[in-house]
């Protein structure tokens, strides 16, 4: 049992323990955190990590033959393996460390997408789709002369399925899609769609940035082509994230940046590339980032991940519950399939205000149109507001974000 009496598999009171930042107060009130869609806290082993690295084994990676190089180097790549291991990649040899999930859909987009689409190509993605899902494609359209198309959602925030599947062809060489939206909370249908983009010769790319913390994802199981996320959604760093390929798509891909570490022969007339994945880590990389990324994913499946989304989908039924019973209040994304994210608006109060009266009362919440614009205009409306929750978020926490929503009301009444 938890200290809100819920329960629940975790033992939340401990996991609390873990994360040092929730444990202060903002504007005199304790800190109430529920914008881990925008980015999760992160626990002590992960700030230990960084810390062990820096105080202990700071040194460049692959390069060095000196102990403390070869210290973070075998750091380095333990983390790659940690990744592998999540995601139930079949090498080590898929996992590419990039700056995040928008690195890594850009890379995508710049290596594979330009040597494979060409004009009147289409590459087809959903309407839900985060920004950094949507620009790099149109970018790649300009540049080659292929056509984005976009499958649309229906009121619940949920992929209009047959309408997806219409718009697939022979013509559709990519299909790029969100897992789990950060706006809307929905859980898209990801092994369906796979296997309608395959049956099409299609290639698919999941955006999980949000995905990895709170479901289990089998790269393999799936026959997922390209996979993305971001460590700082999933407890580690900012600034690190993985781009996960199958290993044939990745051989046949050109690099996506020159420089050091990506090679294995340079000469004026002609350089050889790196073996993978290092064909694909130009420059000394984010070395704290991957070591803090792979400490998080250690905490992640020591916590559970399963045993994480049990409490967070609690959570989230208790939070759409009060949120049904508030009078003005809608909530956006009604998906029969989703997790983590309540995104809402209340008559009356535009969500920026609620968000500014919220953190006067300790609560963060996100307002706006959380990179995901067209989202909002299906919707028509300007931003919403979005509370989302975490492992250490209690049913205490949804009572005072409740308690805060009810003064904004009052004070806009
Ligand atoms: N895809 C999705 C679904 C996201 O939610 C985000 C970030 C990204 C991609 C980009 O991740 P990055 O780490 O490369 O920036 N989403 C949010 C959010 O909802 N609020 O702040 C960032």
């Amino acid at each position: 049992m938890s200290v809100d009496g819920t329960d629940m598999n975790l033992n939340i009171d401990a996991i609390r323990k873990v994360f040092p930042i929730l444990h202060q107060q903002v504007y005199g009130k304790p800190l109430v955190y529920l914008d881990n869609a925008a980015t999760t806290q992160k626990p002590q082993p992960v700030i230990d990590a960084l810390r062990h690295y820096y105080e202990r084994n700071n040194a460049n990676v692959h390069r060095g033959v000196h102990a403390l190089s070869e210290r973070a180097t075998a750091d380095y790549e333990g983390a790659r393996e940690k990744l592998r291991a999540l995601l139930n990649a079949a090498s080590t040899r898929e996992i590419v460390f990039t700056r995040g999930a928008t690195e890594a859909i850009n890379l995508v987009a710049a290596s594979w997408g330009r040597t494979n689409i060409g004009a009147g190509d289409e590459i087809l993605i959903s309407e839900m789709e985060h920004h950094s899902d949507i620009v790099p494609w149109q970018m790649l359209c300009e540049q080659v002369g292929a056509k984005l198309i976009v499958a649309p959602i229906n009121d619940a925030g949920e992929l209009m399925f047959d309408t997806f599947e219409e718009k697939l062809s022979e013509r559709t060489k990519l299909v790029g899609m969100v897992h789990l939206s950060n706006a809307l909370g929905t859980i898209n249908p990801v092994d369906k769609i796979i296997a309608k983009a395959h049956a099409v010769g299609a290639k698919v790319l999941l955006d999980g940035a949000q995905a990895l913390a709170h479901l289990n994802v089998d790269v393999q199981a799936l026959d997922c082509d390209f996979y993305v996320t971001s460590a700082h959604k999933m407890y580690g760093p900012t600034g690190i994230g993985i781009l996960y390929a199958k290993e044939a798509l990745l051989e046949a891909m050109p690099p996506y940046q020159g420089g050091g570490d990506m090679i294995a022969m340079v000469t004026f007339e002609k350089t050889q590339y790196n073996a993978l994945p290092y064909k694909f880590e130009a420059g000394t990389p984010n070395i704290a980032g991957v070591i803090g990324f792979g400490a998080a994913v250690d905490w992640l499946c020591d916590t559970g991940i399963d045993a994480i989304a049990a409490h967070e989908q609690r959570l989230l039924a208790y939070a759409t519950e009060k949120a049904l019973n508030v009078e003005g209040l809608t909530i956006i994304g009604t998906a029969a399939d989703k997790a983590t994210v309540l995104s809402f608006t209340i008559d009356g109060v535009h969500p920026h205000d609620l968000g500014t009266i919220l953190d006067r009362e300790g609560v963060a919440i996100r307002a706006g149109h959380h990179c995901a614009m067209p989202v909002m205009q299906h919707f028509g409306v300007p931003a919403t507001a979005r509370a989302s929750f975490a492992a250490y978020n209690t049913q205490a926490e949804i009572n005072a974000l409740f308690a805060a929503l009810n003064k904004a009301q009052e004070m806009f009444a």
